[in-house]
């Protein structure tokens, strides 16, 4: 243990004996604040625990048995907190909230904290929340979902999980949070800057100022600094204090007594009147950020010695003092047995079992089998109470529709059998979409179910994740692929690990639909004709579907929903802009790019995610999707007429690729021609590129057409960088030609 550490540990003892301790600020009774004085000596033993647990992890660290020090220490008061708040509260918490975590399980029977805890820092395989992967506080039984590093990130899903405990009220739903519960979402002073925290509270304030419910207790606990940066003095407060659609409430987080006091109020506002509540508690840090950090260099030593004379241990001593509740002796007893029990602990964690395979990491990425059957929510509608969603489009339900139409269909009837279904988006409500693509909705199943997010995609992401914690299923938008990027790390950092840090505890299912890639019409311009998707391919577990014609994406997108239902799937449902209205393939009127809308039932029990193959031609094998597909079946025909015959395999499913499907087509052909609409750097064609080598078949001849490593210019323009048929044409031309030209010269 370095030296600030074993100095404030040996610090409290000294203080308490001598009596060197703060002077309170505030001057309550544990009984006007509604607690006893065993209460007390509950609540200073949770925060002598949660601070031996900072200090014994550094002694681990030296030891090579701990990886994370990032401690509580100088947050302690939050144990006030999580006494305020029910258990069945879901907490999404700031990293300094061990002590929080301790006082909550005394709220459930059987629970080790401590152990937990223990394990968690060691990266033991016991660890009941991530199973040896991080040290994350979170407990599936005391309702804490486990959050990420990445600072503020969990404010959107908070929100979003507030929102759908109103959600549940207004349309019933057999939720899994209590109708009546509350959430609670704790961060720093600087996190609180975040664009990401400011997206979420915006949010939360938005929704509340039009009367929506939203029952969360935003707790800034401002410690005054985030790493090294001090946050200006008075920022928070004046940033909040007279904010439309957010109560301001303010206590001292150093006070176990007014800490208690102000949480149980905001805990009562967000309940009584379903608002949002920002909590603003003052206290200190101790101990630096975390183990690695030299505080002294940023801080004078003064300035730590000032901030540790207000350690929140002492505060809470003096008021055990000051209302005789225990005596020194008893105190410090208190906090030495406290750090004897935590090594006593630790040393038989340090003896568990470590993930030892890279199979044992990745179990939690992978489901573990059926969760929720389709039963669950599932309607059984007869045929003319299914008929009757579709009154409107009656006349036209047996007639071949486009892209577009037989999406609309396909999320009707999803919406008609699956009660947990609501989408969310932007201009998804009344007008359809921007592409119409979900007219109708709205008025067939009201505004609780298909509704007008605000513009901020991090909050639809964020708060889709949150209806997902709460056993819905949601189906947010994402209105074009451009704008996805601006919020990826809710799919990326938040959505996608979930399951893997909570070992498959707590899963966020759900179905996120994308309109983009290029080839628009007459609507150029890169923004609208994003290529690119590159970011979704590396995230683990997450599944990536790209339906290239209609009849397909109602296969898929149902089976997207069987995935996100059976599976607990994240399923990104990439819509190609470009073919939403598409109608004809190889000449006006020929109907050919329009296909019939067949049933639920016609659905097979079989979940496949399989490419599909046109054509049987052995020439030339083109490996393609999307718009590729399209512009590849248009150069099948013309390839056709010059007696090359090929053929053109949709991959559909973008990740996980379907490697086995990809390269029994492959193996038919000598020549292998991938046709990647995105650009040739990131593109999907570099995977099919290693898979096929790595499947040894380099021996082929495998070239491949790709879009520029450019933006998408406005107008006519656009084709200059993107793939098209005449392309495809004249390469698969040269490569067979070039193939019987050698053959010839043998
Ligand atoms: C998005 C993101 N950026 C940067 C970091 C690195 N980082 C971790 S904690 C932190 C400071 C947070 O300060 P504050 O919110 O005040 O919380 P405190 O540590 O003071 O309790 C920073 C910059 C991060 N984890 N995530
Ligand atoms: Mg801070």
């Amino acid at each position: 243990m370095s030296d600030r550490n074993q100095l404030l540990k040996d610090a409290f003892v000294s203080k308490v004996i001598t009596g060197d301790l703060p002077s309170l600020s505030q001057q309550h009774s544990p009984a006007s604040v509604g607690l006893t004085n065993a209460d007390i000596v509950d609540l200073f033993e949770t925060q002598v625990l949660s601070r031996h647990l900072d200090l014994h992890s550094r002694v681990m660290q030296k030891q090579g048995q701990s990886f994370y020090t990032i401690g509580s220490s100088g947050h302690e008061g939050n144990a006030a907190s999580a006494k305020a708040f029910r258990l069945d509260d879901m907490a999404f918490l700031h990293y300094r909230s061990g002590a929080f975590v301790i006082q909550r399980s005394k709220k459930a029977p059987g629970q080790t904290p401590i152990y937990d805890m223990l394990l968690s820092f060691a990266a033991s395989k016991d660890d009941p929340i991530s199973g040896g992967r991080h040290k994350v506080l979170g407990s599936k039984s005391l309702f804490i979902p486990p959050q990420t590093s990445t600072i503020a990130s969990h404010l959107p899903k908070a929100m979003g999980t507030a929102f759908s405990i109103g959600l549940a009220k207004r349309l019933a739903f057999n939720s899994l949070l209590p109708k009546d519960s509350i959430v609670v979402c704790s961060f720093g002073d600087a996190s609180q800057n975040h664009s990401t925290a400011q997206g979420a509270i915006n949010s939360a304030a938005w929704a509340s100022f039009q009367s929506i419910p939203m029952p969360i207790v935003f707790v800034c606990e401002d410690n005054g600094i985030g790493i090294s940066t001090s946050t200006p003095k008075g920022w928070v407060e004046a940033s909040y204090k007279n904010r439309a659609g957010l109560v301001y409430l303010q206590c001292d987080g150093l006070n176990l007594l007014d800490t208690y006091q102000t949480t149980l109020k905001a805990a009562k506002i967000a309940r009584e009147k379903r608002c949002p509540v920002f909590l603003h508690v003052k206290l200190i840090r101790l101990l630096g950020h975390a183990g690695s950090d030299a505080e002294f260099v940023y801080r004078k030593p003064s300035e730590i010695e000032a901030i540790e004379q207000q350690d929140p241990l002492l505060h809470s001593a003096a008021i055990l003092l000051a209302h005789n509740i225990l005596d020194q002796k008893s105190i410090v007893d208190i906090y030495q047995q406290a750090a004897s029990r935590i090594e006593k602990v630790a040393a038989r964690v340090v003896t568990t079992p470590r993930l030892t395979t890279a199979k044992e990491v990745m179990a939690s990425l992978i489901p573990a089998g059926v969760k929720a059957g389709m039963s669950k929510n599932t309607n059984r509608l007869s045929q003319t109470e299914r008929l009757s969603y579709f009154e409107h489009d009656k006349h036209n339900l047996s007639k071949k529709q486009h892209l577009a139409k037989l999406i609309n269909w396909t999320l009707l009837d999803l919406m008609a059998q699956h009660n947990d279904i609501v989408m969310l988006g932007e201009d998804i409500a009344r007008k359809g979409g921007v592409y119409n693509v979900t007219a109708k909705l709205h008025e067939r199943f009201g505004q609780n179910r298909v509704l007008n997010t605000l513009l901020d995609e991090q909050s639809i992401l964020g708060g889709a994740i949150g209806l997902a914690h709460n056993g819905f299923l949601p189906i947010p938008e994402i209105q074009f692929l451009a704008y996805v990027h601006n919020a990826e790390d809710q799919i990326r950092g938040e959505a996608a690990t979930l399951s893997f840090f909570s070992n498959q505890q707590y899963t966020n299912p759900m179905v996120i639909r994308i309109a983009g890639l290029a080839y628009q019409k007459g609507f150029g311009g890169h923004f609208h004709n994003d290529n690119s998707f590159a970011i979704f391919r590396d995230i683990p577990g997450i599944v990536l579907a790209c339906p290239s014609n209609g009849q397909d994406a109602v296969e898929m997108l149902r089976a997207s929903v069987r995935l996100a239902k059976e599976q607990q799937k994240i399923v990104v449902f990439l819509e190609p802009i470009a073919l939403y209205m598409t109608k004809d393939l190889h000449q006006e009127g020929d109907g050919l790019w329009t296909f019939d809308y067949p049933e639920p039932s016609a659905e097979s029990a079989e979940l496949s995610l399989q490419v599909k193959t046109h054509g049987k031609g052995k020439d030339i094998c083109i490996l393609t999707y999307g718009n590729g597909y399209y512009l590849s079946r248009q150069a099948q025909q013309i390839l056709a007429k010059q007696d090359i015959k090929c053929r053109v395999v949709d991959l559909r499913w973008l990740a996980p690729l379907d490697e086995q499907g990809i390269l029994q087509q492959v193996q038919q052909c000598e020549q292998v021609l991938i046709v990647d609409e995105c650009r040739k750097t990131g593109s999907i064609s570099e995977a099919l590129m290693a898979l096929l080598i790595e499947a040894n078949l380099s021996h082929k001849n495998i070239q491949r057409i790709c879009a520029q490593d450019s933006f998408i210019p406005l107008g006519s323009a656009a084709y200059e960088v993107l793939p098209s048929c005449n392309e495809i044409v004249e390469k698969a031309t040269s490569m067979v030609k070039h193939k019987s030209t050698s053959k010839d010269g043998k």
